[in-house]
């Protein structure tokens, strides 16, 4: 009777599925089997953590069926594929994207509902995937998002961190930091896949020898290998039966990794080995653009991309055999920033050493592979690695980085002889006591595209940091300005706004955002404004109820909420947000009548545990709301709270509820920004420096709804100079008290001296953050934003305006436009899953 099982050739009927249904029955019905059945939960039951899970394993087997027709489509199109190379993907939640996307909303909530489940109770019950810092990582979760809506080939390639982001407690006002479980109770969304399990080598060293055909080759030997799994996510697009792949790798030791040890004897050794190469995908490192030199990092990163490239050679081979002659016809590598760069040397090893490719067949398909974008022009978070490193890890990739350096030297030579200093900045290796690998100029060497991630910053990336190999290579560079995907951002985390666009305008915005500028003319219409109006209250007493649980104070919705949000980092100047707050109670304190328009401040965001200085920013933040919120005078007009463990759930509560948009980084200083436009979407106004996204915002939604302020990042860069920041506070009254309530203790009455190095920061002719000399300017657009919020329709206009002209930053316009100008790939429609 089993004779179908054993045979050769597949059983179809294991293949020959029915279709699941869609509608609310079915969901119910699948929902009570995994819960009885599968979960073997009963009435008894309290937890919302086990109907979450019977409602997610009933949505990935919708999930699954789409995403194996799409596998299928894919690889019967022959088409040419992208491969987001990462270290980071903050994914977030997973189960309302699903719900959105495959259309069923309304369905699983009647399912629910049928059974006396709460859906926003179920939903609270998962954790966030926060396997990213911030912005890098949430764009590639975005990007992902957006290439499944249309439709193009693209896979994420990561790793499955055990530990994500840390969770950040507040503890009399100081983050602490605790490890973030997230795969503690399961995930449901991921599939495992130890077929495709693959072997990385680390270590050991390399040697010459003879090739079949009389050619010298090298060989890379006596390595200690790990193993890399994959692990399988889906991602849906919208409403289009395209489920993509994010493949995360998690490490595992070998069997003979660990046998050798233990055949000489040494148990506890082998079981030690086993943990060092477990290690490698423990725990996301917790850094925002600042580098890292441990050798961990290194080896995640080589892990990444061997692992992915080699899964990626094993496709090609599986439907090209050992034909590479279009390989770069039909695959691109996009690095997401210099993390994986390491890809370059890794994949030329492979065509070479494990392909038996000649170096000019290898480096004619590596470098017309390879894409690379950059996220940052702060010096500090330029990576590079000790050649020493390099040598003791990966010595065969080492060598191969030299040789794609002597080459591209001699190019750099014939191009401008004689220039010796041209040669020196241009190396991929910097020399001194101990020589480093330059990781971008690795990237720039080995990839056809380069680009910035705002029209600013792909400027001053020409201008500045890569100039030189823009002299060389112009055509290489270009700008990809980000965004932010509609689903997420508007559609799933403002229900009410949807409902009255969907109504206003019909619901195509929500996979071509332009057409939101449909509501434009809508300003003009009382009705619409109260609407528009009604929402946006909603939305802040949902704001307001998350921070009265999490931070114990009372938001009133009538109040300005003014919001920043993002790491903590000096750059983004969290502090002249303080300081402005200090000014505002200052001004109450003196009885100067009122400010404008009575405001919740809110701020939150994670320091890297090893940022001293950030970390006192926090303090400083919720020590001056301890002040504020303390005092009955001032509390009729203002408040204040720092959110704790602000993270991609709790975004999606504070976008929707946010007036006022606080972005506010040294110009020339934020590459792009994105929680910019996840603001400016949900119809917050913005405030804000000409930095990054933020001048293609402006240019958007027009000057006048716009609070502008500070120097420009020319401005800044001349003002370095004759910066004098003490005379700027001299001359300023307004910062001057600010400066002398600081000074006086006023906010560390019991702990005298812990905010010196704060103030002696923004004392500092050397600040590099200009926090002094933009402080006048930032006051005054304060009071302009003040203004226009006590004027309702006006306030409203503009706030209409800002969703209205947000069309640019849907993540599906930049996607559209890496395709168009870098990946060139082709959509494919897979077959509904009722078609086959
Ligand atoms: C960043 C930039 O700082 C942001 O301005 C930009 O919007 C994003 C995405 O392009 O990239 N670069 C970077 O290293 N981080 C960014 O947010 N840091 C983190 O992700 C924490």
């Amino acid at each position: 009777p089993f004779k179908d099982l054993t045979d050769s050739t597949p059983n179809e009927r294991l293949f020959k599925l029915d279709p699941l249904g869609m509608d609310a029955d079915s969901i119910g019905r699948d929902f009570q089997h995994y819960y009885a059945h599968t979960l073997g939960r009963d009435r008894d039951c309290r937890s919302a953590y086990y109907p979450y899970k019977a409602l997610a394993v009933s949505l990935r087997d919708r999930l699954m069926e789409r995403w194996k027709l799409t596998r299928h489509a894919h690889d019967q199109a022959n088409c040419k594929r992208t491969y987001y190379l990462s270290l980071e993907f903050l994914m977030g939640r997973s189960l309302s994207n699903a719900l959105l996307n495959l259309g069923i909303t309304d369905e699983a909530r009647q399912a629910l509902y049928d059974m006396g489940l709460m859906y926003e109770e179920i939903e609270s019950a998962e954790m966030d995937a926060g396997l990213g810092n911030g912005g890098l990582g949430r764009l590639a979760a975005c990007f992902l998002d957006s290439c499944a809506t249309l439709q193009l080939p693209v896979k994420g390639y990561g790793l499955r961190y055990d530990f994500g982001m840390f969770r950040q407690l507040i503890e009399n006002g100081r983050q602490l930091e605790e490890p973030d479980h997230w795969l503690r109770d399961g995930n449901p969304w991921e599939l495992e896949r130890p077929e495709y399990t693959q072997r990385i080598p680390f270590g050991g060293h390399t040697e010459t020898h003879q090739d079949d055909q009389g050619r010298m080759v090298q060989r890379w030997v006596n390595t200690h290998d790990v193993l890399a799994v994959p692990y399988d996510i889906p991602i849906p697009g919208y409403q289009n039966d395209t489920i993509n792949t994010l493949r995360l790798w998690s490490a595992t030791a070998t069997d003979v990794f660990d046998l050798g040890e233990f055949n000489a004897g040494s148990y506890p050794e082998s079981v030690a080995a086993k943990n060092d190469a477990e290690h490698i995908t423990m725990v996301l490192y917790p850094n925002d653009a600042s580098e890292n030199g441990k050798e961990l990092r290194l080896r995640q990163q080589y892990f990444l991309a061997c692992a992915s490239i080699k899964d990626v050679i094993r496709e090609w081979q599986r439907l090209h055999g050992e034909d590479f002659s279009a390989f770069a016809d039909k695959n691109c590598f996009q690095l997401n920033d210099t993390h994986p760069a390491v890809s370059v040397p890794e994949l030329m090893r492979q065509l070479m050493d494990l392909h038996h490719m000649q170096w000019d067949e290898a480096w004619a398909i590596a470098s017309r592979t390879m894409a690379y974008t950059n996220h940052t022009l702060l010096p500090e978070a330029l990576e590079r690695w000790p050649v020493r490193l390099f040598q003791q890890l990966l010595p065969r990739v080492l060598e191969i980085i030299y040789e794609i350096n002597a080459r591209f030297l001699s190019e750099v030579a014939s191009r401008w002889p004689g220039d010796m200093d041209r040669q020196r900045r241009m190396s991929l290796i910097e020399e001194g006591d101990d020589p480093q690998v330059r990781m971008a100029f690795l990237a720039i060497v080995g990839s056809f595209s380069v680009n910035g991630v705002a029209a600013l910053h792909s400027e001053l990336l020409k201008q500045g940091l890569f100039r030189d190999w823009f002299e060389l290579w112009p055509e290489k560079f270009n700008n990809k300005t980000n965004g932010v995907t509609p689903r997420r951002w508007l559609a799933m985390c403002n229900p009410g706004l949807r409902e009255l666009l969907d109504e206003t305008i019909g619901n195509h915005w929500v996979n071509d955002l332009s057409q939101l500028e449909k509501i434009a003319p809508e300003t003009e219409d009382a009705d619409f404004r109260a609407r528009w109006d009604q929402i946006k209250t909603d939305n802040k007493r949902r704001l307001a109820e998350m921070v009265g649980s999490t931070c114990r104070i009372e938001f009133p919705v009538e109040f300005m909420f003014d919001v920043q949000v993002k790491r903590i980092h000096e750059y983004k100047r969290q502090l002249l947000n303080i300081l402005h707050v200090i000014h505002l109670y200052n001004r109450i304190k003196h009885g100067d009548g009122h400010i404008g328009a009575p405001r919740c401040v809110l701020i939150g965001g994670k320091a890297a545990p090893g940022y001293e200085i950030a970390k006192l920013i926090i303090k400083l933040a919720n020590n001056v709301a301890k002040v504020v919120n303390a005092d009955r005078q001032v509390t009729e007009q203002l408040r204040m709270a720092f959110i704790p463990d602000y993270r991609v759930s709790v975004m999606e509560i504070l976008a929707p509820g946010t007036d006022l948009s606080e972005q506010i980084s040294t110009a020339g200083k934020e590459a792009s920004g994105t929680g910019n436009m996840k603001f400016m979407m949900n119809g917050a106004v913005t405030i804000g420096t000409l930095d990054g996204a933020n001048i293609e915002i402006r240019e958007r939604v027009g000057d006048e709804n716009f609070f502008l302020f500070g120097l420009t990042a020319e401005e800044v860069e001349h003002t370095r100079a004759h910066y004098d920041p003490n005379g700027i506070i001299a001359h300023d009254d307004a910062l001057r008290e600010v400066m002398a309530l600081l000074e006086c203790g006023h906010f560390n009455q019991f702990e005298p001296g812990i905010f010196d190095s704060i103030i002696h920061g923004i004392r500092n002719p050397h600040d590099p953050w200009l926090t002094a000399a933009d402080f006048d300017s930032y006051r005054q657009a304060q009071q302009q934003a003040a203004e226009a919020y006590m004027d309702r329709p006006r306030w409203l206009r503009m706030s209409i305006l800002n969703s209205a002209h947000s069309g640019h930053f849907s993540s599906d316009r930049t996607i559209a436009q890496y395709n168009d100008e870098i990946w060139k790939l082709t959509p494919i429609a897979p077959t509904h899953p009722g078609k086959r």
